[in-house]
């Protein structure tokens, strides 16, 4: 079978998991990539680029030449408008060919995408297995039989919905990442992408992981890890292959189990020896945890800090944890030498002035080594949006929206509830560490109001490269290499395009 898979932006592991999968079965998988350049704000937003290096066209010949039986979607909220376009798109082109979605989107709000005409097939909470009967189900002619984890259309447009299983949990039976597939398009010299576990136990309510948890039907165990062996494998195997320099794991907490992580760290330095970034807690870290990581290469490590005042935290983000924590962490992190990257989130609802103030004291005291502010983004069935419609600032209208990526909203711009004080302290924190100490006392809400909106921008554009070369940060040189790569790889392909019509 001809499998094409269509992916926005970024590198997704659920693409090449799946990818892998395919493979392995014996199918053929093809990449129709969109790298969305200078198409929106989280990539920079600039019309004539972005129409100069759409590469629409392009994409839509090869899938017209290549006839695929089944187009394959992973979409976040962020991207799903833009999946349904190119989705409509090759319908048309390909009417006889199956279309299957997956990802979080997907798990969120899986009635409104079955809604679309064109979609033959959805896959909610892991897709695996999934993907891999609707494979053989195509194969089969499309018998009218359920499904694990999948939503799918039969000719009469009645809707079987199979069986919601529990989490996988062997990981190490998942396929290896297809790393392969991106070979053209990412930098994946400079940057490899991985993770080593599923799952979160905590239930912050704007993240994905409360409503996740609870999507099987069968019980069972959320947060998993892969064999040591299994990754250890990956790595070594990948870094031969394709001789990256530095890794990011994206676990949610890659120091959720202590045994675990000890073990892991012992052979990552004896058989892989990298420098790496992670996402640690702080009610999970201690001198022993960041000694283990220092020892092992870690260089990079990011936390949630969110909202510094402790009762709004445990109230509307359900994140009980102490300041003493972020404070024990931020200490740490200097003492051992690694770098700390502080996540809080502006416009937060209900967040107040009072304790934005609280925040820009409490760094005057603790400063992390990038403070990085996110503005809030409101994701389809977390629980803060509860506290959104309570508060007025959500209604019932716009939840649809959201519901329906219509409001495609990323962390880098203003959000709903925005204020001009969010504003002003997402300049403050963005600088803080960039200034010498005196003038952070200095750097107040009024001095900010009174900077001119262009002298900000020249300030947060130095202040990010300042810290960008200070720290080496990893997600810099990424962002900055899968640019360069992603301008040449279209240009070439335009090229290639004009030679062949010629
Ligand atoms: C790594 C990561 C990134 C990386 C890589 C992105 C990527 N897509 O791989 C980077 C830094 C680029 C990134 C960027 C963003 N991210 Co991000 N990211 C993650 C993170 C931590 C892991 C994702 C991952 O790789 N998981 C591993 C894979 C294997 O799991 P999976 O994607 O769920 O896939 C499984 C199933 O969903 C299903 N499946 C998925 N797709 C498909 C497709 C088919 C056809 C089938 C059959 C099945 C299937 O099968 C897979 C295997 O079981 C998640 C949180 C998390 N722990 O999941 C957030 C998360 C996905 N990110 C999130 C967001 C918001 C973003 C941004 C929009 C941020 C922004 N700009 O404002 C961008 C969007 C970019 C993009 N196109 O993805 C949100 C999405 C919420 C939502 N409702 O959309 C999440 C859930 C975190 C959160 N806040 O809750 N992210
Ligand atoms: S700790 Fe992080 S990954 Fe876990 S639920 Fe909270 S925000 Fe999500």
């Amino acid at each position: 079978m001809k499998i094409v898979f269509f992916n926005i932006s970024h590198e997704n592991l659920a693409v090449s998991i799946l990818s892998a999968i395919a493979k392995k079965e014996g199918h053929s998988v093809k990449l129709l990539h969109i790298p969305n350049l200078f198409n929106n704000s989280f990539t920079m937003g600039y019309k004539r680029l972005a129409k100069l290096f759409n590469n629409d066209k392009d994409l839509f010949r090869q899938l017209e030449t290549y006839q695929p039986d089944l187009i394959a979607f992973s979409v976040v909220t962020f991207h799903y408008q833009q999946a349904l376009h190119y989705a409509e798109i090759s319908k048309k082109i390909c009417p006889r060919t199956k279309i299957v979605f997956g990802g979080i989107h997907v798990s969120c709000v899986p009635e409104v995408v079955i809604a679309n005409d064109f979609i033959d097939y959805i896959v909610i909470g892991e897709g695996e297995i999934a993907f891999s009967q609707i494979i053989k189900h195509i194969e089969k002619g499309s018998p009218p039989e359920p499904i694990v984890n999948t939503w799918y259309k039969t000719k009469d447009k009645t809707i079987i919905k199979g069986k919601q299983l529990g989490f996988i949990q062997d990981l190490d039976n998942t396929s290896p990442f297809d790393k392969e597939i991106w070979k053209e398009i990412l930098p994946l010299k400079t940057y490899y992408l991985t993770m080593t576990s599923r799952g979160c136990p905590y239930n912050c309510t704007y993240c994905f992981n409360h409503f996740f948890r609870d999507i099987p039907q069968e019980k069972s165990k959320y947060v998993r890890h892969r064999s040591i062996e299994n990754i250890i494998k990956e790595l070594t195997t990948n870094k031969s292959r394709l001789n990256f320099k530095t890794i990011e794991f994206w676990d949610d907490i890659f120091i959720l189990d202590k045994k675990w992580l000890k073990e892991f760290l012992e052979a990552y330095k004896k058989k892989v020896a990298l420098p790496f970034k992670c996402y640690i807690h702080v009610d999970l870290f201690d001198e022993e945890t960041a000694i283990m990581l220092k020892d092992a290469g870690c260089k990079w490590a990011d936390f949630g800090i969110q909202s510094i005042n402790e009762e709004y935290r445990k109230k509307y983000l359900n994140r009980p944890g102490t300041n003493t924590n972020i404070i024990k962490t931020l200490k740490l992190l200097k003492k051992h030498k690694i770098v700390s990257f502080a996540d809080y989130i502006i416009g937060l609802p209900g967040d107040t002035l009072k304790n934005f103030e609280e925040a820009r004291l409490f760094f005057l005291e603790n400063m992390p080594d990038i403070i990085e502010p996110y503005w809030m983004s409101y994701h389809p069935k977390t629980e803060i949006i509860e506290k959104a419609l309570e508060l007025k600032i959500l209604d019932e209208e716009k939840i649809d929206l959201i519901n329906h990526g219509k409001n495609p909203h990323s962390y880098y711009e203003s959000c709903l509830g925005g204020q001009d004080f969010h504003s002003q302290y997402y300049f403050i924190f963005k600088v803080f560490p960039s200034l010498p100490v005196f003038l952070r006392k200095k750097f107040t809400y009024k001095l900010a109001q009174k900077i001119p909106y262009f002298m900000k921008f020249i300030f947060l554009g130095c202040s990010f490269i300042y810290l960008s070369f200070k720290h080496n940060n990893l997600r810099t040189k990424y962002l900055i290499m899968l640019y360069i790569k992603q301008i040449f790889w279209t240009l070439n392909r335009k090229l290639l395009k004009n030679i062949i019509k010629k």
